[in-house]
């Protein structure tokens, strides 16, 4: 079967966020698609750092977690034709004392499972199906990754998607005319 090619509206539902209370807040907001994520994990996910699409362009978020682990993953999207559809994995404390960081994640798009990536221990969480694709993560971090949460957008298809950009590309040339008859 082939793949649908199809971009996020911007309609997004907020999921999440699974894992601890601890760390800073951080959020990637809202963009049309994802093209890539690296994690760095060990014992559990130590960082996060995704690369969306922007309206056609690459868009590299910050990384979000802290410094250490010991494998880097860089997970490759066939961008557009892949995309995400869900996001699950586990969570405990890794330190005496601590507050549950996320120990594992797990990676599902429309043609494969990516993952799990770090140790599948402590309490499992799952986003539940609800269709769509994810077009934007959030969550908090400290020394780890200590919640993810994102937003899922419903799917649109890119031929609808380029026909608005062509009547907008139109729409455009007709207003800035008279300045182009002005110049020439
Ligand atoms: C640091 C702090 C905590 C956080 C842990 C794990 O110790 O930022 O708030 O929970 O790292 O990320």
């Amino acid at each position: 079967m082939q793949a649908q090619k199809v971009v996020g509206s911007s309609k997004t539902v907020k999921v999440g966020p699974w894992g601890g209370h601890g760390g800073i807040e951080w959020d990637d907001g809202i963009h049309t698609g994802i093209r890539g994520i690296t994690l760095i994990h060990d014992r559990c996910i130590d960082s996060i750092q995704v690369e969306y699409d922007h309206n056609g362009k690459p868009f590299l978020g910050e990384k979000h977690g802290g410094l250490g682990g010991s494998v880097t993953t860089k997970i490759k999207l066939l961008y557009p034709d892949e995309y995400l559809t869900a996001v699950s994995g586990h969570s405990c404390p890794v330190v005496y004392g601590g507050s549950p960081v996320i120990r594992s994640l797990t990676f599902k798009s429309n043609l494969r499972t990516l993952g799990p990536f770090g140790v599948e221990d402590g309490t499992p969480f799952s986003l539940p199906t609800v269709g769509g694709m994810i077009v934007g993560f959030n969550g908090k971090g400290g020394w780890y990754l200590d919640s993810i949460g994102c937003r899922i957008s419903a799917t649109r298809s890119v031929k609808m998607y380029e026909t608005l950009q062509k009547k907008l590309v139109k729409f455009g040339t007709m207003a800035t005319k008279p300045f182009a008859t002005a110049k020439s």
